[in-house]
């Protein structure tokens, strides 16, 4: 049976009793707020005793919500991708990924290791780096992030890479001291090139269900975000927050990670994200 079906069926009641549809939403990780919206227009379009009617109409309102935007035209090379996140939510084997991904579409690529908080964090990345055959930027332990972040701009820039990927900390002695360090970054980035990065992407584990939206407001009023990558939907979890962040903050979520492999990178598609969550 799928999520969707298994959700209604908790949500059921008794016989005869109607489907509390604010809690399956919230289940479902769509947050109060939208949750809240989509049940009001279930009530004022009379479907809320029907689940059938009621999946085809909240279907319709996902995929319209859930688009992601076209592209914008980017300029000068490179185009850069700041990766932002908590420690452990998949940042730099998602730069990896993004890196296998570009390459194999005929783009070169650069890697820049600006989480120089812990020693392993720059291996990781350089591991991957050698793996895949793309060259990375880094630099000692306690090594300023935003010096690396520029030296790996400069060096995409003199050898004319397509893109650039950034990897950033998630851990720091305290959180403001992490969103203080990725200011830093975009403005120190910004005195080399006005327009970069050209995306802030907050990668989140779709794990913490919720967690995802709240992180994304955080970092968003902290640091200003362009869109999202949400990871580890390998397992249960079934995305709903991307709708959730999308209603509330404005973001698209443009990939979706599921697995650890530098293959498990979906590019988000509006339809078969719907199709999953709901079930075919
Ligand atoms: N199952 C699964 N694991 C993932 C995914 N993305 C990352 N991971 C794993 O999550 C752990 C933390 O990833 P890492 O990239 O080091 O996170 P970071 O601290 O944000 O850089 C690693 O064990 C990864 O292999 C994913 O999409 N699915
Ligand atoms: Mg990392």
């Amino acid at each position: 049976m799928s999520f969707w079906n298994q959700l209604v069926d908790r949500f059921r009641g008794d016989a005869g009793e109607e489907i509390n549809w604010e809690a399956l939403l919230i289940e479902a990780d769509l947050g109060v707020r939208l949750a809240t919206e989509w049940v009001e227009e279930l009530k004022e379009n009379g479907l809320t005793r029907s689940p059938e009617k009621a999946e085809l109409f909240l279907r319709d309102k996902m995929v319209k919500l859930v688009r992601i935007p076209p592209p914008l035209p980017i300029g000068k090379k490179p185009e850069v991708i700041l990766l932002i996140g908590v420690n452990g939510s998949g940042k730099t084997t998602t730069a990896a990924k993004l890196g296998a991904r570009a390459k194999q579409e005929g783009r070169t690529v650069h890697l820049g290791a600006a989480d120089t908080f812990r020693a392993a964090a720059a291996e990781q990345l350089e591991a991957w780096g050698e793996r895949l055959g793309i060259p990375v930027t880094s630099a000692a332990p306690g090594t300023d992030p935003a010096s690396v972040a520029v030296r790996s701009l400069l060096a995409a820039q003199e050898t004319g890479t397509d893109l650039l990927i950034i990897d950033t900390a998630g851990r720091q002695a305290n959180k403001r001291n992490l969103l203080l360090e990725l200011g830093k970054i975009k403005r120190s980035l910004q005195k080399k090139v006005e327009v970069v990065p050209h995306h802030s992407w907050l990668v989140a584990d779709g794990m913490t269900g919720s967690g995802v939206l709240s992180q994304a407001r955080e970092f968003h009023e902290a640091v200003g975000l362009t869109g999202l990558i949400v990871t580890k939907l390998d397992g249960s979890a079934k995305g709903g927050m991307v709708a959730a962040v999308r209603a509330e903050l404005g973001l698209p979520t443009y990939y979706l990670g599921r697995g650890e492999r530098p293959e498990d990178l979906k590019r988000f598609e509006a339809k078969d994200f719907v199709e999953n969550f709901f079930g075919d």
